[in-house]
């Protein structure tokens, strides 16, 4: 019997050569290509008067330089926007080289091709752009005042506005008991993965292929800019990803300038040319996320049952819309998380600010939903003086209430349909994995100590394994050995592991005999992407579906061979038997070979090393109905998405004097249906935490008036090291199928960043005993509350009773 490998904490088959360094990287590859550099804006916002290139002209090793003037047909156009939206009325997006406007520091505004990067630095250093500066608009504030705008046609910097409503919730709030209103804010954070943006490009002059190399989220996506952008056909662009490291959302953004103009370049000079991005340019020309302004309005009851809430709030979109208005949509419906709102109305604006792009960050707009309705959750506990956890219990949509409609309409379309979750019983183990009723005689005896203490928790719904579709393709070799493809990309996931362990255990084989390729339109042509949490949910059950197509045809022909009934039969360990009868069986990699009619005289040979020998090796034709080759393709395609849940606690402790803020527990309690891999989810939740601290705690994205990123390098922008992640944080799951998907998964990748700041937040708010209403927080602004505080001005919470 084989053992089932699903829901088995198997480590990651691609860890050992990760690890090693034995990883191959875009900037691994290429050795013999120019090198791309490019000159980026120094100002957040100019107009482009001239740009003088001829002191770079002598540059030894210069070969190239762009500018928009050199860019036609369809390169000359501005950028796609990727997900519009009817009410995006104001979308914009950039140009692959700056046309006559800059819009943030570090916008492209020309690219300089040479035979190493240092030659093509020195080149940059030496194109002389004159500008004519402009206002900047920085940050939400001066959004909103729209004294100036970022761009002229635009009026009030607002990109859209959008609304919802389920319920009159103004009424509702007006004639509840008691009524509340707070103002919430996240600042700016991003994904900052270990590796920057990187991609390389071969033009094959005779074949006329484009082949690429990109460190993206979407192979797919880059392939069909660069097609549509050069004027090639789909079948001439080849797009493959190699080891990425980490993307966390920001490589999701299809095409970046230089994902076009490197293809352009090895075109125009029919030699291969590269981008490898550096650690500023990541920080000035990728992708931002969470700067968020909130007004919250709430009326509930005496138990604290929310009757009607009404959100308003301003999202920074950033200079450019490449991806729509997703992130504010996803606030917008993610935040009411597991509770019942009662009526609930929520309306946002984007606004444009001449700061790099916003795209959706490892969570994308819920940390920042989950921020506002937790902090609105405790804020009802602390003014009806009842236990947060009560009050949560009381709004919780029950586990019979599944599925959930909360009659909006969600980010991919569809209505907001939860369909499945338990949350009682997912606070409950909370509850006892952080010890919530003994914490009181921990503060107590802490306190005796002088040391001051606070706890607090966060809860969150996620939507999960967004649509259209994912596809999966598996193959046995004749060897045996099983090769998957599906053709959504890995940043650091562990794909490789997860879904050979569903294909080894759909099949039958031993893991080791199968590999996984993802993100290769050579392999698969057909795919979306990786984020949203998706790729378990979404290529997880195609690969099922494929790989099930493939059992059944080994079962037929196997059948066929060994003169047995289909129904007799079962695989173990990469072999066909008759159940009960371990003589009567057959290799799959002979199936394999008898699955195609033309058999080659090395193929007969491993049949003939099997226990059935093939009696007529005349060549028969393919049955009716079967294609040759054991192979199966499948997509899965989901009418809906699935939605995981979670909930976190922390107990902090600030330092009365210096109002340090440590972590002292951290605790997790998740649900993401039944997990493939728990020792891979759980390390996702590990990663996910240490983002959400980092976004709580440390990390924010400083500009000055004039729009300069003043700590754009890891000296300046605090993220966390191993010494501000907490030793240990303590995991349990609950594991609610959800109907949705042949394998009941629900995704896992954001969980762990999610409701972080939420939870931070509220027990730094219980160790200090004033409100915490904006994120992050660090020792120097709790000082700062301190003193508010102390002269009676801290938060900005306001109630009203009736
Ligand atoms: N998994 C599982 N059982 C489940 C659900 C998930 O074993 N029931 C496993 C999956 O098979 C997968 C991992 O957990 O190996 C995460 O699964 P999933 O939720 O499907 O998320 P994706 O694989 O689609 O990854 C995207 C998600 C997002 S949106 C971001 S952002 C993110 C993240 O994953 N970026 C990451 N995790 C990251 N991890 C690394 N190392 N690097 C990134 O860039």
């Amino acid at each position: 019997m084989t053992t089932r490998l699903f829901g088995e904490p198997i480590r990651r088959v691609e860890d050992e050569r990760l690890l090693r360094g034995d990883g191959q990287y875009v900037d691994d590859l290429g050795s013999d290509a120019l090198h791309l550099a490019v000159v980026r804006s120094p100002h957040a916002h100019a107009r482009i008067v001239d740009i003088d290139v001829d002191a770079a002209l002598d540059v030894d090793g210069l070969v190239a330089i762009y500018t928009y003037d050199d860019l036609t047909g369809p390169l000359a156009e501005p950028l796609p926007l990727l997900i519009p939206h009817p009410n995006l009325t104001q979308g914009r997006t950039q140009y692959a080289l700056a046309k006559d406007e800059v819009n943030h520091v570090g916008e492209a505004v020309a690219m300089v091709v040479a035979t190493d990067r240092y030659a093509a630095e020195d080149a940059v250093d030496r194109i002389d752009v004159t500008y004519e500066p402009l206002p900047a608009v920085v940050g939400l504030d001066a959004a909103r005042r729209a004294e100036h705008l970022v761009h002229d046609d635009v009026p009030g910097n607002v990109a859209a506005r959008m609304g919802q409503s389920n319920g009159d919730a103004a009424s509702a709030i007006a004639s509840a008991p008691h009524r509340l209103s707070l103002d919430l804010q996240i600042e700016r954070s991003a994904s900052t993965p270990l590796e920057g943006r990187g991609v390389l490009a071969r033009w094959d002059t005779e074949a006329h292929r484009m082949r690429v190399w990109s460190s993206t989220q979407t192979s797919t996506g880059v392939r069909a800019a660069i097609a549509a952008k050069l004027g090639l056909d789909l079948g001439q662009v080849d797009v493959m990803t190699p080891d990425v490291g980490g993307g966390f959302g920001v490589k999701i953004v299809h095409p970046w300038p230089e994902e076009v103009m490197v293809p352009f370049a090895a075109r125009a000079l029919g030699r291969p040319v590269k981008f490898t991005e550096d650690r500023r340019e990541h920080f000035v020309s990728a992708a931002h996320e969470r700067a968020q302004q909130h007004h919250v309005e709430v009326g509930f009851d005496d138990d604290g049952r929310i009757l009607g809430l009404a959100v308003r709030f301003w999202h920074d979109n950033g200079a450019y819309t490449p991806y729509g208005l997703i992130v504010p949509i996803i606030s917008s419906t993610q935040l009411l998380g597991p509770y019942k709102p009662g009526a609930y109305t929520v309306e946002f604006e984007s606004l444009y600010t001449n700061t790099v792009i916003v795209t959706p960050y490892r969570g994308a707009g819920r940390p920042q939903g989950a921020f506002v309705m937790e902090r609105t959750v405790d804020a009802i506990a602390r003014y009806l003086g009842k236990d947060r956890i009560e009050v949560r219990e009381t709004n919780f949509i029950q586990p019979q209430e599944m599925p959930y409609d909360h009659g909006l309409v969600f980010q991919d379309g569809k209505p907001l349909i939860y369909d499945s979750g338990d949350f009682p019983a997912t606070l409950d183990k909370l509850k006892k994995l952080v010890g919530w009723e003994e914490f009181e005689s921990f503060r107590a005896q802490a306190r005796a100590e002088g040391r001051r203490v606070g706890i607090g928790l966060g809860c969150y719904v996620e939507g999960t394994g967004v649509g259209p579709y994912e596809g999966g393709h598996v193959q046995i070799e004749t060897s045996g050995k099983v090769k998957v493809a599906t053709g959504l990309t890995s940043q650091g996931q562990g794909h490789q592991t997860v879904f050979a362990q569903v294909v080894a255990d759909e099949l039958g084989v031993p893991i080791e005999d199968v590999e996984v390729v993802t993100g290769d339109t050579r392999r698969f042509p057909y795919a979306v992407g990786t984020f949203a949490s998706r790729a378990a949910v979404m290529s997880g059950s195609a690969i099922a579906l494929a790989a099930r197509k493939v059992r059944a045809k080994a079962l037929h022909i196997a059948a066929d061979a060994l003169e047995v009934d289909e129904a007799d039969l079962e695989i173990v360990d990469g072999v066909v038997q008759v159940r009960g009868a371990s003589k009567n069986q057959i290799a799959l990699g002979t199936v394999a070979v008898l699955s195609n009619p033309l058999r080659y005289a090395f193929d007969r040979a491993s049949v003939a090393a099997t226990q059935f020998a093939v009696g007529d090796p005349t060549q028969p034709p393919v049955p009716e109905g079967q294609e040759p080759g054991l192979e199966g393709r499948d997509y899965y395609s989901p009418n809906q998405s699935t939605f995981a849940n979670g909930m976190h606690a922390v107990v902090v402790e600030t330092d009365p004097d210096t109002a340090e803020i440590s972590i002292l527990r951290y605790c997790v309690v998740h649900d993401c249906g039944p997990m493939i891999n728990p020792r891979v989810v759980e390390g996702q939740i590990h990663g996910g935490v240490a983002q959400g601290v980092g976004g709580a705690l440390y990390e924010r994205m400083a500009y000055d008036e004039h729009g300069q990123l003043v700590n754009a390098s890891f000296m300046d922008f605090l993220m966390p090291y191993v010494t501000e992640i907490p030793d240990t944080i303590e995991i349990d799951h609950l594991e609610t199928p959800t109907p949705l998907n042949p394998l009941g998964i629900k995704g896992a990748g954001e969980a762990g960043v999610i409701p972080t700041a939420a939870a931070l937040a509220a027990a730094i708010e219980d160790a200090e005993g004033f409100p915490i209403t904006r994120m992050p927080i660090s020792p120097s602004d709790l000082f700062e509350l301190r003193r508010l505080h102390a002269q009676g001005d801290a938060g900005s919470e306001r109630s009203d009773d009736r």
